[in-house]
């Protein structure tokens, strides 16, 4: 076993990386991902034992196993109230919930919106390739309304405006807004380290192709760029900006100034005060 006199004084993005072999499909964005989550803590001196990687479910829901940290691979759609449960009672660690865009926007939306406007310190990464991977290619809220290519969308698509997850989170009150791209690593570690050290609740985006299903996402490369302005502390000029935005500008966008929610702590119960309130 480990103890703490046998823990390095600094953990390399290796050190974060488990021994489980992700079992995504080779060329899957989500490896991007887990390479940038990685990097992120260690370029910001974390600990795993003080770091935790909270999912819901999904292929991208999968990374928690794939990292040394304390991890909770909840249930669908419900990973951002586990999180924010897990940073109220325990404050010292540094909490990152992530997920898919069907994970995060269609059955955790309510919670999403919540999150958003609750601001409890903490950063939401989602893997976004507008599709449900894991179930084999439904439409999520960000799929393009005209999105026919797989067996499980509707002949000529649903039809339906995509969900804009930058514009709603800024609307709902979350303090960091940000696009990252899962081809571009190093950007997007640095766009999470930044993510991270935000107070508040954080949303990074990371267009993350699903080769499978979306084999067009490959393309996704040729066509993302760096956001050509700086971050933004008014939220009127991000949602000013967003308006324009075609979907493959990359960087940070907004880094707002409002308080996290930490409410104060009570007293805890012992644990035998507990038992004798619930025996039946
Ligand atoms: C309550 C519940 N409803 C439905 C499912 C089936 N389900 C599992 S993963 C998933 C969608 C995952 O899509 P997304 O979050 O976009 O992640 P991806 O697999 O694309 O990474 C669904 C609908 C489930 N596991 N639980
Ligand atoms: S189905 Fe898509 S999202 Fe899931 S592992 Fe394969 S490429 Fe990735």
């Amino acid at each position: 076993m480990t103890s703490v006199s046998d823990c390095p004084a600094h953990y390399t993005a290796k050190d974060f990386k488990s021994d489980v072999k992700p079992v995504w499909c080779p060329g899957c964005g989500d490896f991007g991902v887990l390479s940038s989550i990685t990097k992120a803590f260690a370029d910001l001196g974390l600990e795993p034992h003080k770091t935790s990687v909270v999912s819901g479910i999904g292929c991208s829901s999968r990374i928690p196993a794939y990292t040394t940290t304390y991890g909770f691979h909840s249930i669908h759609g419900r990973a951002l109230v586990v999180g924010a449960g897990l940073k109220l009672a325990r404050p010292d660690l540094t909490v990152l919930v992530a997920g898919g865009d069907g994970d995060g926007f269609s059955i955790g939306g309510n919670h999403f919106l919540h999150a958003c406007r609750r601001n409890v310190d903490m950063t939401y990464v989602v893997m976004d390739n507008r599709v449900y991977g894991m179930t084999k290619g439904q439409p999520s809220p960000t799929t393009e309304p005209d999105w026919d290519a797989s067996a499980m969308a509707p002949p000529g698509g649903t039809g339906m405006t995509p969900f804009n997850p930058l514009a709603i989170a800024l609307a709902a009150g979350a303090n960091f807004v940000a696009r990252a791209f899962s081809g571009d690593p190093n950007g997007t570690a640095r766009t999470i380290a930044e993510a991270i050290t935000h107070p508040g609740f954080s949303l990074v985006v990371v267009m993350s192709p699903c080769i499978t299903f979306r084999e067009e996402q490959r393309e996704w490369k040729t066509v993302v760029r760096p956001a050509q302005l700086e971050a933004t502390t008014d939220p009127a000029q991000a949602a000013k900006r967003l308006m324009t935005d075609d979907g493959f500008n990359i960087g940070i966008l907004y880094q707002g100034h409002r308080p996290p929610y930490m409410p104060e702590r009570k007293e805890t119960a012992a644990l035998a005060d507990l038992d004798r309130e619930f025996a039946l």
